[in-house]
């Protein structure tokens, strides 16, 4: 049996590199997440227990188990070069002009290869006969740092390349960037910890490359797109640019998807008004895009001017950093009563949008900022990362600015702050007594993954407190028709409405009511394996830190929050007054509940769109049998239920054979399982 274990390591290997393959280059998802660790597990356990089989291109050998020391130092064999910029259309149309005088081009029109231009770091990946030999910085273009064992931490880098064309030597160049989402939670994460906050996903990635340890840089949303061959050995020399980058894809290296080819000036100003209209959507910084003379031999006629190539030229986007004035710093009451700095500045465009606010996060980063009211600061912007305040431009500052003081006392309700030792957020200690965290817990428990409260938007839940026709979500369920109507855009109509929509809502189920209570760290997740680990309310409520340990998904912080939610009076009051006010939800006794669930161990999709019940409910009523429900289709799905218009999920499952539903099957099987489906 033991004389299986190198194949089946091989085999696991293999599978595992070509999932990686279909995620990250073919954009194209195999198998769930959770798929491809239960067999990266079943890898890791294998070569614990044969060390001798253990290879460095094993996909389990990304992460080093100490610290570096120091960078070594790199030469590079071909300089890595920086670009000519274009500033605006006139740049664009000399630069061609330009080529077309070199090449006496007789054709109008060249070719280029149009790119975005990533604002990230360029990096250098060595493959010696399909293995990752070395990664290095681009330094000052001759001389770089090597960084091999940071990239081999970037899962889109291949440790080995694919396919039966294997060069001898190639040398990939690209960009590694950090996208914004990962960059949003990587700085949620740092807040919450007290660590640095980074500045903008560039300054993100690059702090990640240049860790000794590489136990962080793997724990960093990093991602490479490469964009050029700087050397080629053993396999033919291709004759365009294009086909260069196909074949750099074609070896398991991701290209960046937004490539063309356009030929002539108008088709390279259309492509660059399509990018720089999709430019917040992409998830990552552009600067810009590239353009490159596709023929690889007219490339090399043209050659270099200084450092820079004649043949390519980067047309700039307007920037995502603008210098403007810090006016004021306000104080926001979150829902768990955090306070967070908002500077309010002297409007300035940044990327196309005019922004007035910005976020400071808390004290420590004004501190570690310097920051003055007055200062001139620089701000960035992009996607749907919330602007921010990069560094003052201490430069320009005057006599005439003032310190940023927090407040003692909480400017919404006046009750004092409260600063938790090594804590980087203060909070106001009014608890729902705080008019801003009542407002925030009641939109919170109205929203439509909580309770669901049909035409209760944040805007009337404002008015409604405002008006102190509220305080606490319980009262929500004693308002009258005609207290509402008449109020600030509601008519009697929209009053009734809503007095019925709170009638419906009253019955709900134990996750949603857990989830609307809004108690720090508890999000849907959290509350779904609360709701099935406890059965009742009373047993949550009751549960000692030790006993909220037991359960999936919590920690000993978000345990402690719960302690410390049921700990408070004035919330237990609450619960009361909703259980008085009706709202039901159904309990069970989890010792009676052992049971599997018909769908236990299914994999159920959602695609398209339903017409008589929502994708919440559906996905809600899958859970409570017991199926998970996933994102998108693979080998692993058990059903998918299309809805009108379903596209590409649809296609996939059709192609892998997975059975699919329409919504009326899928309802008559709910009912079939037992569901009684809600009205509305
Ligand atoms: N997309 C892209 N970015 N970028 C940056 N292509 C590209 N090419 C570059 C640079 C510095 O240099 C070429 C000279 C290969």
């Amino acid at each position: 049996m033991s004389n299986d274990v190198p194949a089946k390591v091989a085999q696991l290997r293999q599978q595992l590199n070509d999932w990686s393959y279909r995620y990250y280059v073919l954009d194209d998802p195999a198998v769930p997440d959770a798929e491809y660790d239960r067999l990266y597990r079943q890898l890791f356990e294998l070569e614990q227990s044969h060390p001798e089989l253990i290879s460095a291109d094993s996909p389990t050998q990304r992460v080093g188990d100490r610290p570096l020391a120091h960078f070594d130092q790199v030469q590079h064999e071909v300089a890595m070069l920086s670009l000519d910029n274009a500033f605006n259309d006139e740049d664009l149309i000399g630069f061609d002009r330009r080529i077309r005088d070199r090449l006496k081009a007789d054709a109008d029109n060249v070719a280029y290869v149009a790119e975005p231009k990533l604002d990230g770091l360029a990096v250098s990946l060595l493959y010696q006969n399909g293995q990752l030999v070395r990664g290095a910085t681009r330094g000052d273009g001759q001389t770089g740092e090597d960084i091999s064992a940071n990239v081999r931490t970037i899962r889109s880098i291949p440790l080995t390349l694919r396919g039966d064309n294997i060069p001898s030597l190639i040398e990939i160049r690209g960009e590694v960037v950090m996208p914004h989402e990962g960059f949003a939670a990587l700085n949620k994460r740092q807040e919450e910890s007290g660590a640095k906050i980074f500045a903008n996903p560039r300054n993100a990635a690059a702090g990640s490359l240049r860790q000794l340890d590489t136990r962080i840089t793997a724990q960093r949303p990093l991602e490479f797109y490469a964009y050029s061959v700087a050397q080629l050995e053993g396999v033919d020399m291709p004759e365009t640019h294009y086909e260069l980058l196909e074949l750099v894809r074609s070896l398991g290296v991701r290209v960046n998807a937004e490539v063309r080819v356009c030929s002539g000036v108008d088709e390279l100003l259309s492509f660059y008004q399509s990018i720089l209209s999709r430019r917040d959507q992409l998830g990552y910084d552009i600067d810009g895009v590239v353009y490159k003379v596709n023929n690889l031999i007219w490339q090399n006629t043209l050659g270099f001017v200084s450092k820079a190539p004649r043949w390519a030229i980067a047309h700039k986007f307007p920037a995502q950093e603008e210098i403007t004035v810090l006016r004021d710093v306000e104080w926001q009451v979150g829902r768990t009563g955090a306070l967070t700095p908002v500077a309010r500045l002297e409007p300035v465009s940044v990327g196309g949008v005019t922004v007035s606010n910005a976020t400071l996060h808390n004290m420590d980063e004004i501190q570690r900022l310097d920051l003055r009211i007055g200062d001139s600061v620089v701000i960035y912007r992009a996607g749907d990362v919330i602007p921010k305040v990069v560094r003052v431009v201490t430069e320009r500052r005057s006599t005439a600015v003032s310190d940023i003081v927090m407040p003692t006392s909480c400017p919404v309700c006046g009750s004092e702050i409260f600063l938790a030792e090594g804590e980087a957020i203060a909070r106001c200690t009014g608890g729902l007594i705080c008019a801003a965290q009542q407002k925030e817990a009641i939109k919170h428990f109205a929203s439509r993954k909580a309770m669901d409260i049909d035409g209760l938007g944040d805007k009337l839940v404002e008015v409604f407190v405002d008006q102190k026709l509220i305080a606490t979500m319980a009262d929500l369920f004693s308002l009258r028709s005609e207290q509402i109507a008449g109020l600030e855009r509601m008519g009697e109509k929209s009053a009734a409405n809503l007095i019925e929509s709170l009638q419906k809502s009253r019955k709900t189920t134990l996750q949603r009511f857990l989830f609307s209570l809004g108690i720090r760290e508890v999000g849907e997740a959290t509350a779904l394996a609360l709701s099935k680990h406890f059965g009742s309310v009373q047993a949550v409520m009751d549960a000692s830190e030790e006993a909220l340990l037991a359960v999936p998904d919590v920690g000993p912080v978000v345990a402690s929050y719960i302690r410390h939610f049921f700990m408070q009076s004035h919330n237990l009051e609450v619960i009361q007054a909703l259980r008085d006010a009706g709202v039901t939800w159904e309990e069970f006794d989890p010792a009676e509940a052992s049971e599997p669930q018909p769908l236990t161990g299914q994999t159920w999709v959602l695609t398209g769109s339903l017409s008589v019940l929502t994708r919440d409910k559906a996905k809600e009523y899958l859970l409570a049998l017991g199926a998970k429900v996933a994102g998108s289709v693979s080998a692993k799905t058990t059903q998918v239920v299309a809805g009108d218009a379903a596209g590409s999920k649809l296609e996939k499952a059709t192609k892998l054979g997975v059975s699919v539903m329409d919504e009326a099957a899928f309802i008559d099987k709910l009912k079939e399982l037992g569901i009684t489906l809600d009205e509305g």
